[in-house]
């Protein structure tokens, strides 16, 4: 049973600042998605019926919560991929050495810690930061296009508040980094659902794998095969969060919504629309609690613009017009200049006796939180 805990319409915080966006067109294989993403939200006239969260540069201190100081420390410096310590920190083919490193790490997690604060202070009910979702960045090191975990700070900083913090993970890809830096508390809940097949990155995420120690139950890893289309993920997401909601009972949501399950992303192959993201996160919605949303993969760089605007809508509450409003970025959305994705090709590996077999397992796991 869904408790609806806001009063009337939840207030909706947008994280916004100029030069988030202009260091967070600098992600490899995203440059240019976020303002892609800010215009096309502000073209449909979204961003007047939100609260715009205005964001900073984190300080070290913040950083130091989940970073090593190894790391920071060479983050600061001269970053020099001919040098070795640039392999042990995670610099090279999937993060390239970016120019002042620090700055882009310091300003794309404050993008997500203001959200956080904002939720932490009550200012509003739901925060939204599509710059954020970094999350494979680990505790000592870059890695997958990530080369500081947003997600894991935006975490710490409602645990000041929130006895239990859940986070979910849409991306097509593990959650590694968030799920690593928490495998050992009871404080906070990761769930992943992702493509888990030899040789896809990271590698990581199996239905076993349920945390470490302490903190044993209380991750939980979905992995799914190819082609995974709207109503496989979307019964499977919410057959998992129903009991995870019964069992944990978060007292705050993050939820990293990368889009790179939309079909034909060039990264990704499940067969997604907007419409999954969107019922998702609704029934993340419906659970009324302080939530944090935020972007992450998505290589189509329109369809995942496509994707982020048809999240926010949903979560205000507003049906939008099929047809993309002209821009400054309208070309991009070309041929079709729909807002709408149609679903790929691609056959649906998860056969029902899979999905059966996979909600066996995991809700068995869930079975074993200690209440
Ligand atoms: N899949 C994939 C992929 N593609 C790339 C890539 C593509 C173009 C480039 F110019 C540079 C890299 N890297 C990867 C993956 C990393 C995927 C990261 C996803 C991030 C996210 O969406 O979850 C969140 C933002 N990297 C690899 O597969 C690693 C290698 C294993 C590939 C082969 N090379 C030679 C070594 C590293
Ligand atoms: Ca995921
Ligand atoms: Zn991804």
């Amino acid at each position: 049973k869904q408790i609806v805990q806001f009063d009337g319409k939840p207030k909706i915080g947008y994280v916004y600042s100029s030069y988030l966006i202009q260091q967070c067109n600098r992600v490899p294989n995203l440059t240019q998605r976020a303002s892609l993403v800010h215009h096309l939200l502000e073209s449909y006239g979204l961003l007047e019926k939100v609260l715009s969260l205005t964001c900073d540069k984190v300080n070290d201190d913040v950083m130091r919560g989940f970073h090593s100081s190894d790391y920071l420390d060479f983050l600061k410096g001269d970053v020099d991929i001919e040098d070795e310590s640039s392999e042990e920190f995670g610099l090279g083919y999937d993060c390239p050495p970016l120019e002042n490193l620090y700055d882009f790490i310091a300003v794309i997690a404050g993008g997500s810690v203001a959200g956080a604060k904002a939720l932490v202070s009550g200012s509003v009910d739901v925060a939204v930061n599509f710059c954020g979702g970094w999350h494979h960045a680990q505790r000592d090191g870059a890695s997958g296009f990530c080369y500081v975990n947003d997600c894991v700070l935006a975490i710490l900083e409602l645990e000041t508040k929130f006895k239990r913090v859940l986070y979910i993970d849409l991306d097509i890809h593990h959650g590694d980094g968030v799920e690593n830096a928490f495998a050992y508390s009871r404080k906070v809940f990761t769930l992943s659902l992702h493509k888990y097949e030899e040789g896809y990155f990271p590698g990581t995420g199996a239905v076993q794998d349920v945390g470490l120690g302490q903190g044993r139950n209380y991750s939980c890893n979905v992995p799914l095969r190819d082609g995974a289309c709207d109503e496989t993920f979307i019964h499977v997401f919410q057959t998992v969060l129903q009991e995870v909601m019964v069992r944990f009972r978060p007292e705050a949501i993050v939820c990293q919504c990368g889009a790179d399950g939309l079909a034909n992303d060039p990264l990704g192959t499940f067969n997604l629309t907007s419409d999954a993201y969107a019922r998702c996160t609704a029934v993340i919605q419906g659970y009324g609690l302080p939530s944090l949303y935020l972007g992450g993969g998505g290589y189509h760089k329109a369809n995942a613009s496509r994707c982020f605007t048809t999240i926010l809508a949903s979560l205000l509450g507003e049906k939008l017009s099929t047809d993309i409003p002209e821009h400054d970025y309208f070309d991009w959305y070309g041929p079709s200049f729909e807002l709408d994705i149609s679903k790929g090709l691609r056959r649906d590996e998860n056969s029902p006796e899979y999905i059966r077999i996979l909600l066996q397992q995991v809700l068995g796991n869930l079975k074993l939180i200690s209440s």
